[in-house]
């Protein structure tokens, strides 16, 4: 745990008692500070008063008379669509909002790293997709060379919650727009942005506020390096505004499809192959066709990003290529589930909107693909380009004769209902060379409790088949 610095003797409120806010208050107790919580449903309640943590409801009249500093949690919105009551009476009684984000990176560094020769480095990873696996890949690579990594933050593991890092120790941080938009000191050594594509426009007021959220990572604290995305206009404007000139090696622009030759420092992958070039020479080079743990252009993107930063922080270009080839990639993200009678079988659950669908169907040949559940704001349509490698589709859902229809008649598609119904007929007709692929581009609500839920149904059922 990080112990929060400048808190001592001071009460510190906490709104919301989930992974974020139960990590803050144990590491404000820590730091000598009292937390003060509070949470909008009775259960997160009573997690923290099974700590032994005072409640109290922020927004009782003069609940926060006492109150240094307010730290809210990243589902809380902060601003849009409206502030949360309890931020706006902080707002309004002039305390200071902050999230474990700002309080990690003003408590990580301690008079301990005095003694050090190669001091901790914290890589925070932003964007729309491909976050999770960056960051993940990251610190896969870093620990396979032998350098110790620990991964927190949106990926799942509260950020106080790591150990306090040791000599030459990386911390590699998944942090949403959510957590950007609001931290009060965001000062990591390299910071990368995947790409960008619209996602929780309603919580930062339209697409501009969003990637404005997410550039906070680069304009606050000027990290060292920046490893940005260039396949999207927004990329190519934050790169080109972190340059100081044509040769400036501090940003190293990514692409998945574009050769990028010029002057500077740049990674990027084509027809499988990714490339490292600098000042104009190439200077290193992998053949991603093979690393299974990885598949497709979207991955190969994040493969970019992380080969990147594995570079910034000294490791040589055959280091990486071992370590991505021992990546098993990340559950429910072009999972390979396994291999029968030439057919593989792929769990892509977290493939719940239309964008991320598109891209796993990029990425594989003839695919019978199992889709549908709730279907998101803006229709199929984006989809359509994309139908070229599926056989068929089977549909899974409470909708799915509707999804089905909004399909159109470009793919042939059998209304299965459910995951059971939908993995049975796929196996049936799957020739060998062909891939089942769950990539539903929908939520999963409708018939599951998350995505994961749902994944693990899937693998389940492709297991009693194959037998693995
Ligand atoms: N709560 C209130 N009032 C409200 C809303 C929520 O009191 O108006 C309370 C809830 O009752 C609950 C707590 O707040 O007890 C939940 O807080 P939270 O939603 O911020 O969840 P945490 O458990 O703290 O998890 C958060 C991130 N959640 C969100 O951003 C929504 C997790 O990302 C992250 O892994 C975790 O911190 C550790 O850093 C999840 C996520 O969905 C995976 N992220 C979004 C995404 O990836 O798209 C951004
Ligand atoms: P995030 O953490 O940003 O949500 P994940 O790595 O969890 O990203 O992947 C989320 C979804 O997006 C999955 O369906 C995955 O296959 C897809 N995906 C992964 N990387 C990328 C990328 N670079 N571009 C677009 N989609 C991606």
């Amino acid at each position: 745990m990080i112990p929060v610095r400048g808190v001592d003797g001071q009460k510190v409120a906490i709104l919301g008692l989930g992974r974020s806010g139960l990590t803050a208050a144990r590491s404000v107790a820590a730091g000598g500070g009292h937390p003060v919580c509070w949470d909008d449903g009775a259960a997160g309640r009573e997690r923290a008063e099974a700590e032994g943590h005072e409640l109290r409801d922020p927004t009782a009249p003069g609940a926060l008379d006492d109150i240094s500093l307010m730290v809210t949690s990243p589902g809380i919105p902060h601003l849009y669509p409206a502030s949360h009551r309890a931020i706006a009476a902080a707002l309004d009684a002039g305390v200071p909002v902050d999230n474990d984000i700002g309080l990690f990176f003003r408590s990580l560094a301690t008079d301990d790293w005095d003694r050090f020769d190669t001091l901790p480095r914290v890589v925070a990873v932003t964007g729309s997709n491909g976050k999770s696996t960056t960051s993940a890949l990251i610190a896969h690579l870093l620990n396979e060379a032998g350098r110790p990594a620990q991964l927190a933050g949106n990926i799942g593991r509260g950020v106080l919650d790591i150990d306090p890092p040791e000599e030459g120790g990386v911390v590699v941080l998944e942090l949403s727009s959510y957590q950007t938009e609001l931290a009060r000191a965001l000062t990591p050594d390299v910071a990368v942005f995947t790409n960008l594509s619209p996602d929780h426009l309603d919580r930062h007021g339209g697409y501009g506020g969003y990637f404005a959220a997410k550039r906070r990572l680069f304009a606050e604290g000027g990290p060292d390096r920046a490893v940005i995305g260039v396949d999207e206009v927004e990329g190519r404007f934050l790169a080109g505004q972190l340059t100081q000139g044509p040769a400036d090696d501090r940003v190293i622009r990514v692409s998945s499809g574009q050769k990028l030759t010029g002057p500077g420092w740049n990674v990027f992958a084509r027809k499988g192959f990714l490339a490292e070039y600098r000042k104009g020479r190439q200077i290193g080079s992998i053949d991603l066709r093979p690393i299974r743990g990885l598949p497709g252009a979207h991955n190969h993107q994040n493969a970019c990003a992380a080969y990147a930063v594995a570079r910034t922080l000294g490791l040589a270009p055959r280091v990486i290529e071992a370590g991505m080839q021992s990546f098993a990639g990340l559950p429910h993200r072009s999972q390979m589930v396994g291999e029968k009678d030439g057919v593989s079988f792929v769990n892509d659950s977290k493939a719940t909107n239309v964008d991320s669908a598109a891209r796993a169907l990029q990425a594989f040949g003839r695919i019978r693909w199992i889709c549908g559940g709730l279907e998101k704001e803006g229709g199929l349509g984006e989809l359509h380009p994309h139908l070229e490698s599926v056989v068929k589709a089977y549909v899974i859902g409470r909708e799915a004769e509707h999804f089905a229809l909004e399909l159109g008649a470009g793919v042939e598609s059998e209304v299965c209902g459910t995951m059971e119904r939908a993995v049975a007929r796929a196996v049936e007709d799957a020739q060998p060379g062909e891939t089942v692929l769950l990539a539903p581009a929908a939520a999963s609500f409708d018939q599951y409790d998350s995505f994961e839920r749902r994944g693990e149904d899937f693998m389940a059922r492709v297991r009693a088949v194959i037998g693995q």
